[in-house]
Parts: structure tokens; C-alpha cells; sequence
């Protein structure tokens, strides 16, 4: 890789959301993949959610980082390239490369062509010495051939943030870590940033929180499909919904119809029944041994946990275990 910017467009297309929103609206429970509330409006709204006050997490990791900054530091191998799943803003990346010499690369991973773009460039007019090579793409679907060949002369460190982990299905989570495992190989590393369990009543004002913009995030799904899907439904007809599942230890997100509703998309007919439900999201509440374990029996070896203050977040860096 050499000192330069590049962008590749491997992301899906409207196509994929279409058929993923009749297929899981044709359900008996109702559901679609989080990956859907990232567009370029979700992903700015979710950019707002990581500013408030209720909204614990982007806090509570921000303090890790700062807080763990030099023993992070000394941990990232030497002329490393950080491959970020899901890279949002800016934000937690140039918390790491202001700790850090030792990052000369960077490959951002996101499915918001638009978003990634802008926080791309802007993070390459700040730092012009970094090798950048951003990739829209669904980061569960890597051509982990492409993406060595990227790296190739750099030692690998998946960085994975914000316990977006949380978000991800078990099939998926073992698929990811299968993936991040050839990605990192033997010398590399992975720092991952999980939420941990907490009071309910905490959860619940960060995932509904006072000013409603967690509600604008999980209705933006319903503007994103009258925008790319040629419905009209009126997204009054639904009310942001979050719970906590405590035999299941999550956060949902619900869309809840307040009253029956019917559309179609294209020639599939789609009702709801009021209060009817669309779960849209899950977010993991993990207990970081019982995490740290599974973690072990997939391969990977624990070398560090970071916690915040009020313990309610920690970064693992991992290793793959010999
Ligand atoms: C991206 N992800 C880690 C967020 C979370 O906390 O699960 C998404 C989110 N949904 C509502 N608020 C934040």
C-alpha cells in the first residue's frame, strides 16, 4: 500500500434492501437487519444519538481510550494498517492515531457510500501521511483476499468499536470473528468494544431518550423505504418501541403500528395489525467473562480488558491464541 486515498464501491444496492424488507415483513414476526437504518440520514441521526447525554456508550469508550491510551499504544504492532468494520465517523478513529505513530494505514468499512466518503477524505486532509483505502461494503461480506492484498506489508489490526457486536446475530458474530481471524492472522491484533449488562433503567433512557432522536433513527427506516422503495406510509402510524428482553440480556428496538396498516412494495402486500410490531434492531448487553470465554473457544486469546469508571463498557484487545 502506498501513501495514498482510494475508495472502492462494493456496497449493496436498493435491491438487497427491497428484498430483505418483503422478506422480513412477510413474517410472521416482523423484522429487518439493522444494517437498514444506516442510509446516509440514519447514519446521521445515529451520529446524534452518540452525542447525548443518555447515550452512554460513545462516553464511556472515548474514557477507555484516553484512559488506557499508552498501554493500547505500545500493544498495536509496529507499522499497523487498522481495518474498521462499520467506521461511522470519524470520531473514534482519530482517537486512536492521535494515540498512536505506529498506524500508517487505514481501511474504513462502511455501507453509507456518502458518509464514508466525506469522513474519509476529511480524515485524509487531517492526517495526509496515512495510507487510506476505504471500502463501502456490508462488512460482513469481505473478500478477505482483497482486503490482504490492501494491507499487504503492514501488520493487521481489526478495530471494531462501539459494541456494534452487539447488533449482530450469533451466526453472524462467529461468521465476523471466522472472517477477522484470517484478517489478522498471527501477528495481528483486534480491539473490540463491547457494552456490558446494566441497570434497565439506564438502558432504557439510552435507547428512548428525552429528545427523541432514537426515535427519529428507528423511523427513518420507514422514510427510507417511501424514499427507495416507492411506499407512501405515514411514519406517524408508527411509535419508536425499545424494551429490555432481560431473559436475552438486549436491547429492541421496535417500530409498533398504532393502528392496522396495509402497503405494498412493488406486488407484495404487507399488514400489520395495531400494535403489531417491526423489531429492527437488537443491541447485546454482554458479562465480559462469560464474552471473554465464548471469545477463547473461537480462538481468540484475551491479552487486555479496559474498563471505564462506572464499568459500564470495556475494550478487549485481543491476539489470536497460538
Ligand atoms: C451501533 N450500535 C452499537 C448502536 C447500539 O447501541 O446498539 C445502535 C443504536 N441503536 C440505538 N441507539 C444506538
Amino acid at each position: 500500500m502506498k501513501m495514498s486515498f482510494d475508495f472502492t464501491d462494493l456496497a449493496p444496492t436498493t435491491v438487497s434492501f427491497r428484498d430483505d424488507v418483503i422478506v422480513g415483513l412477510t413474517q410472521q414476526l416482523k423484522k429487518t437487519s439493522p444494517m437498514h437504518l444506516y442510509d446516509e440520514r440514519g447514519s446521521q441521526f445515529f451520529e446524534q444519538i452518540c452525542e447525548l447525554e443518555e447515550y452512554y456508550v460513545t462516553r464511556a469508550e472515548m474514557e477507555i481510550f484516553d484512559a488506557a491510551a499508552l498501554h493500547i499504544s505500545e500493544a498495536l504492532p509496529s507499522n499497523c494498517t487498522i481495518v474498521e468494520y462499520g467506521s461511522g465517523s470519524d470520531r473514534k478513529i482519530s482517537q486512536l492515531l492521535k494515540l498512536s505513530k505506529r498506524i500508517k494505514g487505514y481501511v474504513p468499512i462502511d455501507i453509507s457510500k456518502t458518509f464514508l466518503l466525506k469522513m474519509s477524505k476529511k480524515l485524509w486532509q487531517n492526517y495526509p501521511h496515512l495510507d487510506i483505502h476505504a471500502i463501502c461494503a456490508n462488512f460482513l461480506q469481505l473478500d478477505t483476499d482483497h482486503i490482504a492484498k490492501i494491507i499487504d506489508g503492514y501488520n493487521p489490526v481489526v478495530f471494531f468499536p462501539g459494541s456494534s457486536i452487539g447488533n449482530l446475530s450469533a451466526d453472524e458474530i462467529t461468521k465476523l470473528l471466522m472472517q477477522t481471524k484470517k484478517i489478522i492472522g498471527g501477528q495481528g491484533k483486534m480491539i473490540l468494544g463491547i457494552d456490558l449488562q446494566k441497570t434497565e433503567e439506564v438502558l432504557l433512557q439510552a435507547y428512548d431518550d428525552s429528545k427523541g432522536v432514537t426515535a427519529l433513527f428507528n423511523k427513518n427506516l420507514i422514510h427510507r423505504m417511501n424514499r427507495e422503495l416507492q411506499t407512501n406510509i405515514d411514519a406517524n402510524c408508527f411509535k419508536h418501541h425499545a424494551i429490555y428482553n432481560e431473559n436475552k440480556n438486549r436491547i429492541e428496538m421496535h417500530l409498533k403500528a398504532l393502528q392496522d396498516l396495509h402497503f405494498w412494495i412493488g406486488d407484495y402486500e404487507i399488514t400489520l395489525q395495531k400494535n403489531e410490531t417491526i423489531h429492527t434492531e437488537s443491541s447485546q448487553k454482554y458479562n465480559v467473562d462469560d464474552f471473554s470465554r465464548f471469545l477463547n473457544t473461537v480462538g481468540f486469546k484475551v491479552e487486555s480488558i479496559f474498563f471505564d469508571t462506572k464499568k459500564y463498557f470495556v475494550v478487549l484487545l485481543l491476539a489470536l491464541k497460538k
